[in-house]
């Protein structure tokens, strides 16, 4: 008897998502005030990207590139909002079968955040909140829109069968049970299940009002007549939704991007104990379409597992180093300011960039010699990894002889020549040339455990990639565009090649599997930097033709022709396009 539901399915479906946005935004401000990471779309978000098998992360990365976390993001939200269309109609139905489903949804989200790395009791606060105040806006909005029937005493019609034409029953027993609301009158008697009545479509308190036929008006539970009453609805859905936005800005507010942005461009950034020399001329070919030598921030390519950006307040971090050390250190980002500071153009690159893939950048970062604060703490020599930890719970196992070998292993603050952008690590991040990121670059860092390879592993480890990432020696061409279309005659060619502390010794440039060309390089402040090239004599003749690069480093080694994708330790292969020339 509760099958024949027929309250109008956008009027169940909008009871549903204004709850599901009025305990989202909730929950947002609740997890504001208590801690931005224990937001449960994010904890969802974050354990649903670890808990995806690494070959469909990859595609994911592939195919939407820098926006992966906007469209899991849209996708996690998609699927709320239609769980949130099915929790109104259940709610419609029977109340109890609502509340059930928002418990077991908040049980999935105390879950999700309690398994988050770090999580605490009262990381669960943000969800129960949002949980109780779904169920609060739900049981409200059901009570608004079915309201008792003799609140339209008068307009009866003794229509019979519910489903079909413009009158509908609905099986509201049980949806509410508190039906005593102000002016709708008193709680309908039972009224029997062969009586049927026809309310005003707009608002069952105006009785006498002609029946809109597309609004399906009276409905009908078992026992318990029931009104579908639209403007109770929909004055209801126009109040959770006031809820939800302020709730929503003002969670915003609080999560902290506005102190923490605050407290970055507060910082006076320390000089370097030698500032390094200006660029060598020659650095950049200032060629355009060719990759400037020094990546603008705003332009740096961003890879991380993380789905809102951690934010950490400089005057709360701290970087504890541990393990196996004969002191284990606390360093303050006071103390880090403290230190001598170091300047050191190092070329960023992700284990992930396909040849010729965008995930790559060069900056001039300062900061602090990892390898000193590491001697400071007496790493113990059986020790061969450094496992560094976010505020994010993610992880990088670097090897410790890299670090120590003199190289300029940096605890970065500055890029560029300004604090560290939030989305790049602020307040600070590891850096070391030579590895991927995955292995060396963790961003907003704050612990680091001196161990061993085979005690421990990083984040990107079981899920398919090397323990080990050492940079692989690759060249990229940028000009002309892979597909692009260039006159015929003198056509340049350039790029990019690196092989960082390595060094770059050769560029060589092919047309169409012809004799190798040697590029002329640009030159490279230290080995630790990717290298501009050139091919400027190239006379293109009509037609399709390919373009293919290689390049060589210092230790003679020059690039495989071979194809390896990039799991698990980086891609190989030479970067080829096509162009037409005509
Ligand atoms: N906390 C944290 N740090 C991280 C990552 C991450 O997922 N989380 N990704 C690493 C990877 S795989 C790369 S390639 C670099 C990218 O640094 P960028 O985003 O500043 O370019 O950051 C590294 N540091
Ligand atoms: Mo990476």
């Amino acid at each position: 008897m509760q099958s024949n539901e027929r309250m109008p399915s956008w009027a169940s479906a909008l009871i549903g998502l204004v709850s599901g946005a009025a305990a989202v935004a909730v929950s947002l401000l609740v997890a504001g005030l208590v801690n931005p990471v224990a937001f449960p779309v994010v904890a969802v978000g974050n354990s649903v990207v670890d808990l995806t098998p690494a070959p469909l992360k990859e595609w994911a990365i592939r195919t939407f590139g820098e926006n992966d976390k906007t469209v899991l993001l849209a996708g996690i939200l998609l699927v709320m909002a239609a769980i949130a269309v099915a929790l109104g109609r259940a709610a419609v139905r029977d109340l109890r079968y609502g509340m059930a489903g928002l418990a077991a949804f908040g049980l999935i989200g105390v879950v999700a955040v309690l398994t988050r790395p770090g999580a605490g009791p009262v990381d669960v606060v943000p969800t129960l909140v949002g949980v109780g105040t779904a169920m609060l806006v739900l049981w409200w909005l059901v009570r608004r829109a079915l309201v008792p029937d003799d609140a339209s005493a008068g307009s009866y019609a003794g229509v019979s069968g519910g489903t079909g034409g413009d009158t509908y029953v609905v099986g509201a027993a049980g949806a509410v049970h508190d039906t005593g609301q102000g002016d709708q009158g008193e709680v309908s008697p039972d009224t029997g299940p062969e009586r049927l009545r026809l309310v005003s479509p707009g608002s069952s308190s105006e009785a006498g009002e002609r029946p809109d036929p597309r609004v399906p008006s009276v409905m009908r539970a078992g026992n318990d007549l029931r009104a579908f009453d639209r403007r109770g609805l929909l004055t209801g859905a126009v109040g959770g939704v006031a809820l939800a936005g302020v709730a929503g800005l003002a969670g915003r507010a609080f999560s902290g991007r506005a102190e923490v942005n605050a407290a970055r461009s507060g910082i006076a950034l320390p000089l370097p104990a030698k500032p390094l020399p200006a660029l060598p001329a020659g650095t950049d070919l200032k060629i355009r379409g060719l990759s400037s030598f020094v990546t603008p921030n705003n332009d740096f390519y961003r890879v991380d597992t993380t789905l809102s950006v951690p934010q950490v307040d400089p005057r709360d971090w701290t970087l504890t180093i541990h393990g196996m050390v004969d002191r284990p250190v606390e360093l303050t980002f006071a103390d880090l300011m403290k230190r001598a500071v170091v300047e050191a153009d190092v070329t960023l690159c992700c284990v992930s960039n396909e040849v010729g893939g965008p995930y790559i950048g060069n900056a001039r970062w300062l900061g602090v010699s990892l390898a000193a604060v590491l001697r400071d703490a007496g790493v113990r020599k059986d020790a061969d990894m450094l496992l560094s930890t976010s505020a994010d719970g993610w992880t990088a196992g670097t090897p410790v002889d890299v670090v120590m070998d003199g190289r300029d292993a940096l605890l970065a603050f500055g890029m560029n020549g300004e604090a560290l952008p939030v989305d790049h690590g602020f307040p600070v991040r590891q850096v070391v040339p030579g590895l991927y990121g995955y292995v060396s670059a963790t961003k907003w860092v704050t612990d680091i455990k001196v161990t061993r390879f085979d005690e421990d592993e990083a984040y990107w480890t079981p899920r398919g990639w090397s323990a080990k990432g050492p940079i692989k020696t690759q060249s990229r061409i940028d000009l002309p565009r892979d597909g692009a279309s260039v006159p015929a005659g003198k056509t340049v060619v350039a790029g990019v090649a690196w092989a960082q502390h390595k060094g770059v010794d050769a560029v060589e440039v092919r047309v169409d599997q012809g004799e190798w060309r040697q590029a002329r390089l640009a030159e490279a402040p230290t080995a630790d930097t990717w290298r501009q090239w050139v091919l400027d004599d190239w006379d293109a003749t009509p037609g399709e033709h390919t373009i293919e690069v290689r390049a060589t480093d210092t230790t003679g080694y020059t690039q495989t022709a071979e194809r390896a994708p990039v799991a698990p330790d980086g891609a190989t292969g030479w970067h080829t396009i096509r162009v037409r020339v005509g």
